[in-house]
């Protein structure tokens, strides 16, 4: 009787009926509160957080260009959606490495209650260990190395450990529940349990409990999260010579006539929303009470510099610096300026008297990444710097915190940020994102973005409406000579240059364009301070960077 009802229930719900959908569902419900609780262990005692490390390792073992193909699909896909890729990729990634460990979750899930289903035996709480051990194992493994904070392993193995093996133990009783019930396989325990709670009620008390646990974990994670950051930026201030002052920057170019059309981008980059890239998941975390920068290798006279040394020994310079990522598309928001200060790296090479045979520099980050410069080029260039300071205080701990390296006329991925270490050798070593098929020289090329057609501000003259347009022209460290604007395929017509914050950022431009009705394509080009034209000829940014015009078409 009670088996026939059961036949009749099993028809009725014959999808959910099926081992794979049961599964998933509860490898869902039961990975959730795993992927909270390893958040809040993260926050609270400094276990790695197994989303990001595996995704940091995949990655980072991946080759090049599947990793490029992945960054740049994400980059596209956000471009179409209309979101800032500066304010939104990091995110975009966490989430994806969050979501790649839920999915795996719900694999395992599927498979456990198939397999069990095949063996046709109520499973014993054994299978469930297994089942967590699977999981557990490769991501505590892969967690390890990428593991970057300085917990021990120790606890790192036992606390994901727990974790992992609590996750798959719940999975035989949740099983024997929702597969054996009715079956008669039941101890007489579970058969009590099974009048006094029916299905229905057991699988919302579950999804409750694991949802309530989810939600608090993650809750309480982040507002840790938020107060570790805190503290970080309070230890970055206090690492400054003096506490940093709110003050504005007068800037060298403020009695510039050119003045920015309405909508253009700050000329100088508001600190918080400089674009950040880096390798990995979350910033590295370098802490100050002990880092120091080894230089060693093949000269006469290895070093050990703390902040102090390079900030007290060393004439310090400053500059304006616009910085840009080689995967930043035309017209894209991967492209920032700020005030960056610091030693000529020159003066340094020079204490170190390197060996006739040294050739390179290879330097090396806090966080895998590694980049190899040139001796010659450091020796031709007085301006590359170590740098300690941004806007007048202690570089910011996404951006590298307490040292980066700044190569004039050179896109990011060629200067190290969290650097840990420099070694003098004869030897080249490709860096990181060169050993990924990017540019080895990774040369800046100029481009010229529209930012603004500023309708608003439409003012008549003699009868004849101009329209402000502006925006922005880089050219490394070259320097922009001259900025034309065309309208719907017509001239080429010249636009005002603004003076720039120095010789190595971009320059703002501004264009007033007599006033038509109707929808128009506006296009824009720029060419070097020696005359050479950008390069027209659209292309995508690999291997050594975007190039083609921009445009933009409004309707007015
Ligand atoms: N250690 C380290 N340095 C790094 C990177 C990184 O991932 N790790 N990314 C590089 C890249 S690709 C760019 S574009 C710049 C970005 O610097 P920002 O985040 O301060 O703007 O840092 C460079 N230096
Ligand atoms: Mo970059």
């Amino acid at each position: 009787m009670a088996e026939q009802s059961l036949e009749t229930r099993r028809r009725a719900s014959g999808f959910w009926n099926s081992s794979i959908v049961k599964g998933s569902v509860i490898g869902g419900v039961l990975t959730a509160p795993l992927i909270g609780l390893m958040y809040l262990m993260d926050k609270l005692a400094g276990l790695p957080f197994v989303p990001f490390m595996l995704f940091d390792w995949i990655t980072r073992v991946l080759p090049g260009g599947l990793v490029t193909f992945g960054i740049d699909t994400m980059i596209d896909a956000m471009l179409i959606a209309g979101m800032s890729v500066a304010a939104a990729a990091k995110t975009s990634e966490q989430v994806a490495a969050v979501l790649l460990v839920f999915i795996m979750g719900v694999v395992l899930g599927a498979l456990y209650f198939l397999v069990m289903r095949k063996l046709n035996a109520a499973p014993h709480p054994a299978t469930g260990i297994v089942l967590g051990a699977i999981f557990g194992v490769p991501m505590i493994a892969v967690s390890l190395p990428m593991e970057q904070s300085g917990t021990s392993p120790m606890f790192t193995v036992i606390g994901l450990g727990i974790m992992f093996l609590g996750w798959g133990w719940a999975f035989a009783p949740v099983c024997r529940r929702l597969v054996y019930e009715g079956s008669g396989i039941e101890t007489e325990d579970e058969i009590r349990w099974a009048r006094s709670i029916n299905r229905r009620q057991f699988l919302v008390r579950l999804g409750v409990s694991a949802a309530t646990i989810t939600v608090i974990s993650g809750g309480v994670g982040s507002v840790l999260a938020q107060r570790e950051r805190r503290l970080l930026d309070e230890a970055v201030t206090a690492a400054g010579e003096e506490p940093a002052q709110a003050t504005t920057r007068q800037l060298p170019n403020d009695g510039d006539p050119v003045v920015p059309a309405r909508g253009t981008r700050p000329e100088y980059t508001p600190l918080e929303d400089h674009y950040k890239v880096f390798i990995r998941s979350e910033p590295t975390n370098i802490d100050i009470s002990t880092w120091t920068l080894p230089i060693i290798g093949m000269v006469e006279n290895p070093m050990v510099l703390t902040l102090d040394d390079i900030r007290n020994n060393y004439e310090p310079q400053s500059e304006y610096v616009t910085l840009s990522c080689i995967s930043n598309r035309v017209g894209g928001d991967l492209i920032s300026t700020t005030w960056w200060t610091g030693v000529s790296l020159q003066k340094i090479i020079d204490d170190l008297k390197p060996q006739p045979e040294a050739r390179y520099l290879n330097i090396t980050s806090g966080d895998g990444f590694h980049e190899t410069v040139d001796l010659d080029m450091i020796a031709s260039d007085e301006r590359i710097m170590l740098c300690y300071e941004w806007d007048g205080k202690p570089l910011p701990f996404d951006h590298g915190f307490p040292l980066r390296i700044w190569l004039p006329d050179r896109y990011g991925m060629k200067q190290p940020k969290w650097i840990t270490g420099m070694e003098v050798t004869s030897e080249y070593n490709p860096g990181y994102w060169v050993g990924r098929g990017w540019d080895e020289v990774a040369r800046v090329k100029a481009t010229s973005v529209i930012d603004t057609v500023a309708v608003k501000d439409l003012a008549v003259v003699d009868g004849q409406g101009f329209v402000p347009v502006g925006g922005i022209a880089y050219g490394g460290a070259r320097g922009i000579s001259g900025v034309e604007v065309r309208v719907d395929e017509g001239p080429w017509e010249e636009a005002q240059l603004r003076s720039p914050l120095s010789d190595t950022t971009w320059i703002l431009w501004r264009y007033e364009w007599p006033f038509q009705e109707g929808e128009h394509t506006f296009e824009v080009r720029c060419a070097e301070a020696d005359g050479t034209p950008q390069i027209e000829e659209r292309k995508g940014n690999r291997p050594d960077g975007a190039s083609g015009i921009h445009s933009r078409r409004t309707r007015i």
